[in-house]
């Protein structure tokens, strides 16, 4: 990392676990990134959904990240995850665990997986436990069954690497993109006692320096509006 890279600005919420991932990936990275809170709300200047933040990411949604050193601004945590890949990791820190086309499938796979389908399934559990207005009991246990589903995919996955990472040889961008919402499950009113991999794979996770830091920032970082 050049001595003169500019810190890049992560726009993030205290709990939400899309903006944590590119923390993570900054703090592998050893890239330099300042943080920006925002609120679930439509106020002006506080919340996703207003208009100062929309200006930024017209879908209102948290974790966007904009780059002095290039003038990039990204949104979805899987496109700014692969921007930083492209300009940041040149020495292939977070990228394919080998060099064929089936390497690079492999990590791509995992983190659609995680975006299309075990991150937004989570959400929906999330949303019908805590959030929706009147009880819907088949929505939540719908959401629920998807994501004990996907658990149990990703735990024969875990296996082939001895609970260590997603992808056999190290973590990779498809790690910090997991970690988040596997790290949420209790939230979630999910057990991780079926899936002895996944409990291994979350822990390694947690005892790694670059993971706490990440959390540690986002945590210690100012109030929306500051
Ligand atoms: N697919 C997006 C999802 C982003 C997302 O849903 N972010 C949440 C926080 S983790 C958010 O900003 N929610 C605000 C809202 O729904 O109003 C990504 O991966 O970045």
């Amino acid at each position: 990392m050049s001595s003169t890279t500019k810190p890049l600005i992560l726009h993030a919420h205290a709990t939400g676990p899309n903006p944590i991932k590119i923390a993570m990936a900054l703090e592998f990275l050893k890239t330099p990134y300042t943080i920006k809170m925002w609120d679930f709300g439509d106020d002006a200047q506080t919340g996703v959904k207003g208009t100062s933040f929309t200006k930024i990411n017209e879908n209102g949604r948290v974790p966007a990240l904009e780059d002095p050193n290039t003038g990039v601004v990204s949104w979805e945590s899987g496109a700014i995850m692969n921007y930083l890949r492209r300009v940041y990791d040149k020495s292939n820190t977070l990228g394919p665990r080998g060099s064929t086309e089936q390497d690079i499938v492999d990590l791509e796979k995992w983190e659609y997986f995680l975006l299309s389908t075990l991150g937004p399934m989570t959400g929906q559990v999330n949303w019908f436990r805590h959030y929706h207005p009147s009880k819907n009991e088949d929505a939540l246990s719908r959401y629920v069954e998807q994501t004990e589903r996907c658990y149990g995919i990703v735990e024969g996955q875990l296996g082939k690497s001895g609970g260590k990472s997603i992808l056999e040889g190290g973590v990779s961008a498809a790690d910090l993109h997991f970690e988040p919402w596997v790290r949420q499950h209790e939230f979630a009113g999910l057990s991780l006692d079926k899936y002895p991999n996944l409990r291994k794979w979350l822990e390694g996770m947690d005892g790694r320096e670059e993971v706490r830091e990440a959390y540690r920032k986002i945590k210690e970082a100012g109030k929306p509006g500051e």
